[in-house]
């Protein structure tokens, strides 16, 4: 900071980021070391850390960090210590646990393969998933995709300070963002260089529409600046990529801010969806990266509904909460209720000033997607032509994206015929590239060394899985005739390729009986008489999908008319035409 100007806000930062010379140590030192491959939010939580983001955290929680965040949302100490509500663990596996010693040291690994840092490893403790489950996230509920990934991680957790080579992976996925990866050092020296006394952040992890700009500029009435703060670390499937977001807040900067009041730069932190918790996470953070005041707006890092359709949240719950801890968050809130868009008056409002008769319009986040995903109209008074514009280039509507049609059933059902009478009419339609990926093929091409045990079987799936992922991102038709017959394997194919396009799973549902009747390849035969072993049906199970969008049944369809189905379905949802 230069003599004469104004000290910053937020205490004292943590620096856990080497000097190049000791990085050259560490690095020289990590080969010899125990190795933990970081999942994307861990590395995510290890940026945090090490830029001090995550100040007065020096490396991830230990046990009585752990329980006294879980239980009482402060860091463990004596006579309560200082508010801190989400616990930021390094789960790791049986197999990874096995090769760690307390005491000693284990080297961080980002999931390319790059060295990221070196940790003391001052404790290993089982991760008591239940406590952090229902306290951070006041839910078990696994429709709630922070609990789906804590209920997903390892079973310990390593405790201890990080000493941080790199935050950049070798292999730069061209979304780092560089010229706003300000850390919070050098965004408290960017305000008091443009001399702001007080400065309001917003976080985001949506693109910015107009309702948000009112938030934003009311804010900038009772602040020196403005910190747009999107959070770039992992989000979950469904929301818009940082990259994509990036875009958008630019053209909206240079055109609605007066950029001398208002600065973009990025937050490499992941969403947990904590709702409320989350909430003080984000003014922490804020605070640190030398913030006075943040916006809290309705339902703040909220991830929806429960899988009752009910919200998780209410949506003051995160006001509510940060009104409770105010005096000791050393950053004031700035909160908002439901912005409304009243016709009558052309203005957004919040809600409780809608008087009776006037006319509110309103657009809501999955109405928003969808119509960004059949290409509909998304109106001016919700959001500006540049950002529409910008989205609707990586959301083209859903007759120019990708999809995989994806067909389950035993062996003999007639799976194959009907994805080929499919693949025909799909080449008819035209448009798009048609790949057939048929269990027998895939058997021959990709999977030859493979075999039929459970295992062999889940690497079979999820190599068709990928392929057809990566055709549906391209913009594809990727048609898949396997077996599948575990509907866990089924539910992670289906996860992996429906946030990059159309995903349909048919249920060729031919009963076993007409199957072994058919026996087409004599294999029913052959496993009856015990010399095919783990034969489906016969001697290995399959999981009859319990929800398929489409269930066929041979013996009273022809193959023909289940391909014209199949057609009209996808007409139905916008994805031929
Ligand atoms: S799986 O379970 O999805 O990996 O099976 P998949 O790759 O689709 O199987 C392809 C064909 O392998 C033949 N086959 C068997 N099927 C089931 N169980 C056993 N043990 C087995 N051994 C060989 C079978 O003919 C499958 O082809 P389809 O087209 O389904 O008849």
């Amino acid at each position: 900071m230069s003599a004469g100007l104004i000290p910053p806000h937020g205490g004292t930062l943590v620096n856990r980021i080497a000097s190049s010379a000791k990085a050259e140590e560490l690095r020289a030192k990590a080969a010899d070391l125990p190795k933990i491959t970081l999942s994307a939010k861990q590395a995510c939580d290890l940026e945090m850390i090490a830029i001090g983001a995550f100040s007065p955290l020096t490396g991830f929680v230990k046990k009585a960090d752990f329980e006294s965040i879980c239980r009482d949302m402060r860091l463990a100490g004596s006579g309560g210590g200082t508010v801190w509500p989400i616990p930021i663990t390094l789960a790791v596996d049986d197999a990874v646990k096995a090769t760690l010693k307390t005491g000693s040291q284990a080297a961080l690994h980002h999931a390319d393969g790059t060295l990221l840092a070196v940790m003391d490893v001052e404790e290993i403790y089982p991760h008591d998933k239940k406590l952090e489950i229902s306290n951070v996230f006041r839910t078990e509920d696994e429709a709630h995709p922070g609990v789906k990934s804590v209920v997903d991680e390892g079973d310990w957790l390593v405790g201890g300070p990080v000493h941080v080579i790199t935050v950049t992976p070798e292999k730069e996925p061209g979304e780092q963002f560089t010229e706003f990866r300000l850390p919070p050092a050098a965004t408290r020296d960017a305000f008091t260089q443009r001399g702001w006394r007080t400065v309001a952040a917003f976080q985001t992890r949506n693109p910015i529409h107009r309702a948000h700009e009112y938030l934003c500029k009311c804010a900038q009435e009772i602040c020196d600046g403005l910190l747009i703060h999107p959070l770039v670390g992992e989000t979950k499937p469904g929301d818009i990529p940082a990259d994509v977001r990036m875009k958008c807040y630019e053209v909206l900067i240079e055109k609605y801010f007066v950029p001398e009041r208002t600065l973009l730069s990025v937050m490499p932190a992941a969403m947990r969806y904590a709702g409320p918790r989350e909430a003080i996470l984000h003014a922490l953070v804020r605070k640190n990266y030398g913030c006075t005041h943040f916006i809290v707006g309705r339902d703040h890092a909220g991830p929806g509904n429960d899988s009752k359709g009910k919200p998780f949240y209410g949506p003051y719950d995160a006001q509510a909460l940060m009104k409770k801890h105010a005096g000791e968050l050393d950053i004031t809130m700035v909160p908002f209720q439901n912005m409304v868009y009243v016709e009558d008056r052309a203005q957004y409002i919040p809600e409780d000033e809608v008087k009776e008769g006037q006319n509110v319009l309103n657009i809501s986040g999955t109405e928003f997607r969808r119509r960004l995903q059949e290409g509909l109209d998304i109106p001016d008074w919700f959001s500006y032509p540049a950002v529409v514009d910008e989205l609707r280039k990586t959301h083209p509507p859903r007759h120019r994206q990708g999809f995989t049609v994806f067909f389950t059933g035993l062996s003999g059902s007639g799976k194959s015929t009907i994805a080929n009478a499919l693949m025909v009419k799909l080449m008819e339609l035209g448009g798009r590239r048609v790949t057939l990926l048929d269990g027998d093929v895939v058997r021959k091409h990709l999977s030859s060394e493979l075999g039929f045990t459970r295992e062999h079987r889940d690497i079979n799936i999820l190599r068709i899985g990928f392929v057809a992922s990566e055709i549906t991102k391209n913009g594809g038709i990727a048609i898949c005739a396997p077996i599948a017959p575990y509907v866990q394997t089924r539910r992670q194919v289906a996860e992996m390729i429906r946030p990059l396009g159309g995903y349909l799973e048919i249920h060729v549902a031919t009963p076993l009986e007409v199957c072994e009747q058919r026996d087409r390849k004599g294999l029913y035969a052959k496993a009856r008489a015990g010399i095919i072993k783990e034969f489906t049906g016969i001697s290995d199970p399959y999981d009859v999908p319990q929800s398929p969008d489409m269930s066929i049944d041979t013996q009273i369809i022809s193959p023909d008319n289940a391909a014209h189905r199949i057609i009209v379905k996808l007409e139905s949802m916008g994805f031929v035409r």
